[in-house]
């Protein structure tokens, strides 16, 4: 990417896309388009090719997305499939017809198997049964990647295919029934905090091992994928550490300086049991996640107490 290529972020509001967003300013690009939902909706193709045809982006960041936590990918299952569905299908499709040089597009760790060898290889996508809570969402992403592939196959076009470990950072969502672990648990701790709660309640045993990565972090990996990587293979991007939920919420509870106790709430679903990321093959194309879990985690917090947090009654 120059200076001056048209660069298109799609969801440029969210964790991811605004990460990327903050990533391409501080490197100086100069044409960066972005476009809300109430003037571009990306589940509809008319509008979608009407924006193509008129905008031609030249690189295009594909992180619009309808994503979730555990409860909400496994009560709204339709909704995850198919708003997915119709937003890369819509968007690749577009942008390979409207003068695109190159698109990248973001899957998740929850492609591969359940039971997947641990660290989890690129090659190990497709070779079993996936987690059934997030079952839907994972077929929509895997049917993405393959689309960007058989683009370039059929084609010869280049899109390239990054598969992000669990996310957090400033600007997630922190809604207790749609969020993910880290955000939820960080709202919950804060306000068993401020309330002066005897506990705090943790979805699951605890016992489920995830690996955390800061958007900021990614939003650096999709940069350096766009400039310098161009291959038919996904790439996994994470930390290459994971923790408990249960060390997790731990370190939650000493950064927010909450003192009461955990309480393990099993009627809740655990999900897949571990999820880390191989990550040898990005890290010998060069790069590397710099943000620790902890430096992340409080970075993290003080931007909810700025922006989220309910100021506490006088
Ligand atoms: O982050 P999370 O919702 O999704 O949950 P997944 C991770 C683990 O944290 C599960 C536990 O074992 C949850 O039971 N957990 C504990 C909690 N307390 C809470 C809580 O208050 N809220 C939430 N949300 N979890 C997601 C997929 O799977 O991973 C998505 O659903 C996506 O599709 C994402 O792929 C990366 O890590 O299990």
């Amino acid at each position: 990417m120059l200076r001056d290529s048209k660069i298109f972020v799609a969801g440029h509001r969210g964790l991811v896309g605004s990460a990327i967003l903050r990533r391409l300013r501080s490197e100086g690009h100069e044409q960066i388009i972005t476009s809300t939902r109430a003037d571009l909706d990306l589940r509809d193709q008319a509008q979608v090719r009407a924006f193509f045809r008129e905008v031609r982006p030249e690189f295009i960041f594909l992180a619009a997305a309808k994503v979730g936590g555990i409860l909400a990918n496994s009560r709204y299952p339709a909704d995850f499939i198919r708003d997915n569905l119709l937003i890369q299908t819509n968007v690749i499709d577009a942008a390979y017809g409207n003068g695109c040089k190159k698109l990248l597009f973001l899957g998740s760790s929850c492609i591969y198997p359940k039971h997947a060898p641990q660290p989890i290889k690129e090659e190990y996508l497709l070779t079993g049964p996936l987690e059934t809570s997030n079952h839907a969402y994972a077929v929509a992403k895997i049917a993405g990647i393959e689309m960007v592939k058989s683009y370039r196959r059929q084609y010869g076009w280049s899109g390239v295919c990054l598969q992000p470990t669990n996310l957090y950072g400033p600007g997630d969502n922190f809604d207790l029934q749609s969020s993910h672990v880290l955000p939820a648990l960080m709202c919950k701790l804060h306000e068993g905090k401020v309330s002066g709660a005897d506990q705090v309640t943790v979805w699951g045993s605890g016992m489920p091992r995830r690996e955390f990565l800061h958007a900021d972090d990614l939003a650096e990996a999709a940069l350096f994928a766009m400039n310098h990587y161009d291959d038919d293979e996904i790439l996994n991007v994470g930390v290459g550490t994971e923790c408990t939920i249960r060390e997790l919420a731990e370190l939650l509870s000493r950064t927010v300086g909450y003192r009461g106790d955990l309480h393990f709430d099993t009627t809740k679903p655990d999900g897949t049991p571990r999820k880390l990321l191989d990550v040898s093959r990005i890290n010998a194309a060069g790069w590397r996640a710099r943000i620790s879990l902890e430096e992340g985690v409080r970075s993290t917090y003080a931007w909810y107490l700025e922006n989220v947090a309910k100021p506490a009654a006088p």
